[in-house]
């Protein structure tokens, strides 16, 4: 089996499921997580799955992914809009391919949240397709390796 895919999370994900459902969906993190295992599973792969509210600490994992993972499906959360960090991150782990993931559509919401500091320097983008958007990042990266 290759190395793991790490899916790693950006802040406030673990409120998944406990509010704003009509923007992010009902399933909750813990959900998404054994969405994420099962489709593995079937794609002969395995999952780090981690989420995190701290910048440092989601770059820290970024960099152990360039070491140690075959690939990552990334939802940076509110940092995708602003940390320049976490796009250094991203380019530093090349060639270790990164598939950034929103679940809403981030383009059909505010202004704001038009922007990704890290779309340049990832692989590819998933946005509105809720927690399908994982899944459907898992089996991009499964095709690539
Ligand atoms: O659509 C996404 O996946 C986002 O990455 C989610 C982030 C948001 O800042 C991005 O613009 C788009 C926020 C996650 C917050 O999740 C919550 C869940 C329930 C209640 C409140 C926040």
């Amino acid at each position: 089996m290759p190395n793991p895919i790490y899916v790693l999370n950006g802040p406030n994900l673990n409120l998944l499921g406990k509010r704003e459902p009509g923007i992010y969906g009902g399933q909750s993190l813990v959900d998404i997580e054994a969405g994420c295992k099962e489709r593995a599973k079937e794609l002969g792969l395995s999952v780090e799955f981690r989420q995190t509210n701290h910048e440092g600490l989601l770059i820290d994992w970024v960099q152990e992914a360039g070491e140690q993972s075959a690939g990552i499906v990334l939802n940076p959360g509110a940092y995708g809009h602003t940390s320049i960090a976490l796009h250094d991150a991203i380019r530093a782990i090349a060639p270790v391919p990164v598939i950034e993931v929103h679940l809403s559509n981030i383009h059909a919401r505010e202004p704001f949240r038009h922007h990704s500091m890290v779309s340049s320097v990832v692989e590819g983008l998933i946005c509105g397709f809720g927690p399908i958007g994982y899944m459907l990042a898992l089996d991009a990266l499964a095709q690539r390796l």
